[in-house]
């Protein structure tokens, strides 16, 4: 098998969950780029899908395109090595919390474009290129921005109370366990983990987000009330998911 192509956004979460599943079962991959709105079309061309909303992760392996973060862990569940993500008997369950983090990620980015189509330096580090060239950035970050919300419905996602009551769940769910299903390390702990980016992304070595792009994502009130969520993955990032291991 030659070594297959992960296509992810760098500060994305939902990449972030697909980068850490291929970690998890030891799968070298090569790592590109998308460029969201820009990069469109080439998505299309890459995995042939002229329909539909394409969107990255997708992992490209052996001539066939895998979307999104949950099928990509499955994949690696299958290819890889190591302790399966998806345990027998225990695949309701992880798929459960795969979609509590689910809401609580739509409902962060909601949010996020909308901070940041109010912050000017957020929308520049959001477009790839130098710098001093600021001012020119600005108008393609709006449209980069306004092109998610439209994709993604922004304006239907969850808000603060979806986000609030799935914080609920979790901590009543680990109530100081270190996991979430069946006393072990599962997707259902990536997925959650990698969700708590909406209340304070991970850390740079691991979301490589700009400073102006990390205050749209922290939600400081909350981070404060959940401080134990966030030092249960904080710990799970830094000894699941070492940043040396990528
Ligand atoms: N259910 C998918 C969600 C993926 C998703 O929402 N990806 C967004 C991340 S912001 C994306 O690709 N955005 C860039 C684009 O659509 O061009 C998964 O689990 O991977």
């Amino acid at each position: 098998m030659s070594r297959p192509h992960l296509v992810s956004l760098p500060y994305s979460p939902w990449s972030l969950k697909a980068k850490w599943a291929l970690d998890h079962h030891r799968v070298a991959y090569r790592l590109g780029t998308h460029l969201p709105m820009l990069g469109e079309r080439l998505l299309r061309l890459r995995t042939g899908r002229w329909s539909g909303k394409v969107s990255v992760p997708i992992l490209i392996a052996d001539g066939e395109a895998i979307m999104g973060s949950d099928a990509i862990a499955r994949w690696a569940d299958a290819h890889g090595e190591g302790e399966p993500l998806f345990p027998e008997g225990e695949d309701e369950a992880v798929a459960h919390w795969n979609g509590i983090a689910d809401e609580l990620l739509d409902a962060g980015r909601a949010r996020v474009i909308e901070r940041s189509l109010a912050s000017r330096e957020a929308l520049i580090e959001s477009v790839p290129g130098p710098r001093f060239l600021g001012p020119l950035l600005v108008p393609v970050g709006k449209m980069g921005a306004r092109f998610l919300a439209r994709k993604y419905g922004a304006d239907r996602a969850g808000g603060r109370d979806v986000v609030e009551r799935g914080l609920a769940a979790l901590g009543e769910a680990l109530d100081g366990d270190a996991h979430l299903v069946g006393d072990r390390f599962t997707f259902a702990d990536i997925a959650m983990a990698a969700a708590l980016a909406c209340v304070r992304p991970p850390g740079r070595s691991w979301d490589h987000l700009g400073d102006a792009s990390r205050a749209c994502w922290t939600d400081d009130a909350l981070a404060e009330q959940h401080e134990e969520l966030l030092a249960w993955r904080d710990h799970l990032f830094a000894e699941r998911f070492p940043p040396r291991v990528r």
